[in-house]
């Protein structure tokens, strides 16, 4: 697979390749820990490919093996969130969080190494996981003085059942990639050397699929869980398939000739 840089970014690398785009968080000095700047780009970059119709599934991922994703960078929280160059704080990764729950196009997150703290939640936002058999998952908040209660434990108990939930966000502990295979946490474990390849194969599989039955499958996964925005989010989906149709077009065309619409034609079906 030959990546090309899609656009330049100073914390991340944004890279696509026959209708994949890959994201990757590029601080590996500090285990991909994200700033808000960080947030900032990611966000950027998702709005990116939201708008280009030739990218169908997103890989998103941390530079090297060590990695996905430590959370929130810890140099930088201050009081009521993380600090940017700004000086304002935020906790701006809730908005990424959304962000990639209501994309319409599956996003996979290849881990290596650590996914931890606000990383772990990045990954679980994902629609699937492929995990390195050095993947090691779990919460730090109540370790390290923070939270995450909004999908960090409602997405983690949907995922994993409510029992385990509690324990991993309770207990702070590691859990290694098998035993998040076994909870139902990822969804393939694969050597170290052959993650992004595996993470590309699954890409190209659903890439092979109806692009709008993915669509409306994501979104139907996401609909109870996030209530009336989620119905938005879907109730949109099918406003847009709604207007590709004759029958929406006939409104459209009547209002624009300044005459009544004639619906007739079009069946009212069982
Ligand atoms: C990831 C860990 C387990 C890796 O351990 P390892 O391999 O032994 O490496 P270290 O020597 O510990 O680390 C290497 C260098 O990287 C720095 N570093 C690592 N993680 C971070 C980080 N998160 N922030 C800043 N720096 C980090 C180390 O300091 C070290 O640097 P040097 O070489 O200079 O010493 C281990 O590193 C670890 O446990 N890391 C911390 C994990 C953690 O607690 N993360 C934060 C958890 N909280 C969040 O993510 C909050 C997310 C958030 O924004 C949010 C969202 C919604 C609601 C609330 C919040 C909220 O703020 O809580």
């Amino acid at each position: 697979m030959h990546w090309e840089t899609a656009h330049e970014y100073e914390d991340i690398r944004y890279e696509k390749a026959s209708g994949i785009a890959k994201i990757t968080i590029n601080r590996p000095e500090v285990r991909n820990a994200f700033r808000p700047k960080t947030v900032s780009e990611l966000i950027d970059a998702f709005n990116r490919v939201r708008d280009d119709s030739e990218v169908g599934v997103v890989i998103l991922t941390g530079e090297g093996d060590l990695a996905f994703c430590s959370g929130g960078d810890q140099r930088v929280r201050g009081h009521g969130g993380y600090v940017g160059d700004d000086e304002i704080p935020r906790l701006n990764v809730l908005d990424l969080q959304r962000q990639i729950r209501m994309l319409p196009k599956a996003v996979i997150a290849a881990v290596a190494g650590y996914a931890i703290g606000g990383g772990h939640v990045l990954h679980l936002v994902c629609d699937l996981t492929i995990a390195a058999e050095n993947a090691r998952f779990g919460q730090t908040g109540p370790r390290v003085g923070s939270f995450d209660a909004g999908y960090g434990t409602g997405i983690l108990a949907r995922t994993i059942g409510m029992k385990r939930a509690k324990e991993i966000w309770f207990l702070c502990r590691q859990y290694d990639a098998h035993e998040a295979y076994d909870m139902g946490l990822v969804n393939k474990v694969v050597p170290v050397d052959r993650l992004q390849e595996e993470a590309v194969l699954w890409a190209q599989e659903i890439l092979e699929k109806s692009p709008m039955a993915i669509r409306f499958l994501k979104a139907s996964f996401n609909v109870d869980t996030d209530g009336l925005a989620g119905l938005q989010q879907m109730a949109g989906d099918a406003t847009m398939m709604f207007y590709m149709t004759e029958e929406a077009r006939e409104g459209k065309n009547a209002f624009l000739e300044k005459r009544q619409p004639d619906f007739s034609k079009f069946p009212r079906l069982p």
